[in-house]
């Protein structure tokens, strides 16, 4: 088995078993090409067990986020069938290894996009906008990473959950949005602060998912990107965003 290969069961194992396991790459050496190659072959092994890939999510793509983990690149990460919460459902605590939660705008696709689109082309492609939650959950001991590190473990990529869908064509680039945890509010922020605009995260998804040969497809989602610093989660806790003129999307944390 070559080395990708290993490190990619090693972090799907750790995301199977939730169980951390150490960085692979602290000093952060390897180049990004290696670490999207283990990423892309941890997915294929879920692919393997029968989930179905079903779109993208962006990270790092506001300041906070940045900030919060100390890293200053935007990145991508696969999006599978299993890691889909139906809104409003609880999820187990113990699926998970160290859980966060973030405030996310979720796109749907009508069409496919790929390549350098504009803006205008991309929200020709999109069928609906709607407020999202992202659980992440870094198979890393303590949530530390290198860059190479996260990448490889697919942008910490674990479970996400969206709310109702609402027609695009209206101005979604500043719309508030606060985080609730069991209806106290942890976190307050604007989508506004994904890239200065939701839309250049997508345009963003397009380019480098078709650099990878994986082009977005319609059907897809994009999660746009955290857009306020991320939260812990604890068993029995209930998680909920609520996003100006779009609604809310939340779930519950089983014990
Ligand atoms: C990496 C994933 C970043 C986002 O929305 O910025 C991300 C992490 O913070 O563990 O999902
Ligand atoms: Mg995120």
């Amino acid at each position: 088995m070559s080395q990708a290969l290993e490190i990619a069961q090693l972090l799907d194992n750790a995301a199977s078993h939730a169980k951390a396991v150490q960085q692979i790459d602290p000093m952060g050496e390897l180049s990004l090409a290696e670490a999207y190659a283990i990423q892309s072959a941890s997915v294929q092994r879920r692919v393997a067990r029968g989930e179905r890939r079903v779109g993208v999510k962006m990270g790092f793509t506001s300041r906070a986020k940045m900030v919060q983990m100390g890293v200053d690149d935007v990145i991508w990460g696969r999006l599978s069938s299993g890691m889909q919460v139906e809104e409003g459902t609880p999820v187990k605590f113990a699926r998970f290894v160290h859980p966060r939660v973030e405030p996310e705008l979720a796109f749907v696709l009508k069409k496919a996009l790929a390549g350098d689109v504009t803006a205008v082309e991309a929200l020709a492609a999109v069928e609906a906008v709607a407020p999202a939650l992202e659980i992440i959950d870094s198979r890393y001991q303590d949530f530390k990473f290198s860059l190479p590190d996260v990448i490889a473990d697919n942008a910490s990529s674990s479970g996400f959950v969206i709310g109702a869908w609402s027609d695009p064509h209206q101005d979604f680039s500043n719309l508030g949005l606060t985080m609730s945890i069991d209806g106290r509010v942890v976190q307050v922020g604007s989508t506004a602060a994904i890239l200065g605009h939701p839309l250049r995260s997508l345009v963003a998804a397009a380019r480098l998912s078709a650099a990878a040969g994986e082009p977005l497809q319609a059907g897809w989602v994009v999660m746009a990107g955290g857009a306020t610093p991320a939260e812990w989660i604890k068993p029995g806790q209930s998680i909920s965003i609520e996003m100006e003129r779009l609604g809310t999307a939340g779930f519950h944390v089983e014990e």
